[in-house]
């Protein structure tokens, strides 16, 4: 296990080295020269293959991300490792599968998955000498099993190697409504504690089941409990009232943290993982961004996200660090429109197709789930390409160890590839194998060729998801489909190739094991 991941490693280095030979600059040569570039991974929530202009996008203009994918490179096969969330969290943070650790979408008030101690990207990029920031969306857990919103928060990401943290805690839609700086909820007044449940009602605030009068969006049973800014949420939730947040503020609230994360520390190399609440539901985007798209509330919130993503990289002109900063540009997950509450995002779609060609989406095994928008761009390094290298989130953990020159160790990234040359658009060759999963089903990529894992009889859709317009693409026989003519999943090829079959599920298993 341990040997092939090192020869993995040595083999993307021997392409690095290569390409040397032919004249290009790499990484390699570059860091050894030059200062360490500041890197920020801009991670937004929901966003789909085809939502985003570079990529095809018909109810909604992103001209900054039009501006970052015409100086970078942009990719067609760069995947998350997972159709959610939490694991595809997870996979970037630590360079491993969510399976490994059975990651599934968390509770706003579940413990800290990562726990500390475990190597992670910040942490490893720390010993590098780099100064590490978080901004936004967390869902990664907080905490030792029943956390205390009152006091200290942790452990969480300040123990796990972030020098700073501003969090929304879980999701949009979960209590607590509250920000986290560092170890505390901002604002919280000691006369007024939180208290949060995800199994009974505390306190007294309305909820969208015995007060649907105050609602602002209709929302399913789930999302139907504590009202906060007029929008009904996951979870219970009492107190804190001066510390609640307003969900309009968002784009505002998050990029001043970060515009101050990156003044503080422009003159060290940083490294800031801005995680978007956009697109993912309750879409309550600010009064300027409102009726700026054809497709309501989901396509303004696209807009106002690619408002923030401009916001920032102007902002590194402003501090003069635009040239040595590296952009990494990508989603957690594919598309999704009714996700709990009515805001006429399928109604509103007209022509667009919010996972481009593919199919399925969010929580699906088919393409659309993890195959999401990736803009690389390193002024003066990336080359102005398109690129369908195949191509995972969690291999940016060895691929970045290798450009600042930080040795992992054995056990530590285990499912991560460098691949940087990928990354910046030398080479079109990144991986061979790569594996999705949703909701513990996976599947394989290997090439063009994808092949699904048949699931087992008990296994059905969650109930939640019944009755919701989501192709997961779970059968009880194997798929096979070749993306290479059929990049829609259409034509199920298993009965015509058993050998090939058999040998990907060998693989799989294999790959699962590691
Ligand atoms: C689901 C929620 C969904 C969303 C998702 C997490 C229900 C019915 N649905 O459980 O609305 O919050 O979790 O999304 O509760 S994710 O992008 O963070 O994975
Ligand atoms: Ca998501």
């Amino acid at each position: 296990k341990l040997f092939n991941t090192a020869l993995a490693r040595y083999s993307a280095l021997l392409v690095g080295c290569s390409s040397l030979l032919v004249g290009f600059s790499t990484h390699a040569e570059q860091s050894s020269t030059a200062q360490k570039p500041n890197v920020i991974v801009f991670y937004v929530d929901d966003l789909g293959y085809g939502d985003i202009s570079p990529n095809g996008a018909k109810g909604v203009s992103t001209p900054n991300l039009d501006v970052l994918a015409s100086k970078g490179v942009s990719f067609s096969d760069a995947h998350s490792t997972a159709s959610t969330c939490t694991p595809s969290r997870y996979s970037l943070l630590t360079g491993e599968h969510g399976f490994r650790q059975n990651a599934a979408i968390l509770a706003g008030d579940a413990p800290a998955l990562i726990r500390p101690g475990k190597a992670t990207l910040p942490s490893m990029l720390q010993k590098a000498g780099y100064t590490t920031g978080v901004v936004g969306k967390w869902h990664l857990g907080l905490g030792d099993g029943s956390v205390d919103w009152n006091k200290d928060v942790k452990p969480g990401p300040l123990e796990i190697g972030f020098d700073y943290s501003f969090l929304l805690p879980a999701t949009g839609d979960r209590v607590p409504t509250v920000y986290l700086e560092n170890h505390s909820v901002v604002d919280l007044e000691d006369t007024d504690p939180i208290e949060v449940s995800y199994d009974h009602k505390v306190g007294n605030r309305p909820t969208g089941v015995e007060n649907p009068e105050l609602l602002r969006m209709k929302a399913d049973l789930q999302h139907s409990q504590t009202i906060v800014n007029g929008v009904s949420r996951i979870g219970s939730m009492r107190g804190g009232e001066s510390a609640l947040w307003v969900d309009e503020e968002f784009p505002d609230v998050f990029t001043e943290k970060a515009v101050n994360f990156i003044e503080k520390n422009k003159e060290d190399p940083f490294f800031l993982f801005f995680s978007f609440q956009d697109i993912h539901v309750p879409r309550l985007p600010n009064e300027r961004f409102k009726g700026k798209s054809t497709m309501g509330p989901r396509g303004d919130a696209i807009v106002q996200m690619d408002w923030m993503v401009g916001r920032l990289m102007q902002e590194l002109t402003t501090q003069g660090v635009a040239d040595n900063t590296l952009v990494i540009f990508t989603s957690d997950n594919g598309p999704v429109l009714d996700d709990g509450y009515d805001d006429n995002a399928a109604e509103m779609l007209g022509e667009h197709t919010p996972a481009g060609p593919l199919r399925g989406g969010k929580y699906s095994i088919f393409e659309g789930g993890t195959r999401v928008p990736m803009i690389v761009y390193w002024p003066g390094k990336t080359a102005h390409t398109r690129s369908n290298a195949l191509i995972s989130q969690i291999d940016i953990y060895a691929s970045l160890a290798n450009l600042v020159k930080q040795p992992l160790a054995e056990e530590e990234a285990i499912d991560s590839l460098d691949v940087m040359d990928a990354f910046l658009g030398q080479t079109q060759s990144a991986r061979t194998y790569l594996l999705e999963e949703s909701a513990g089903t996976v599947a394989l990529r290997k090439n063009n060729w994808k092949y699904i894992q048949a699931i087992s009889k008990d296994k059905g859709l969650p109930d939640w998801l019944g009755n919701k317009d989501i192709e997961m693409g779970f059968e009880l026989t194997p798929q096979l489909f070749d993306l290479t003519d059929d990049v829609n999943e259409q034509t199920n090829r298993a009965g015509q190739y058993p050998k090939l079959v058999n040998a990907l599920e060998q693989k799989t298993q294999q790959l699962i094991k590691n």
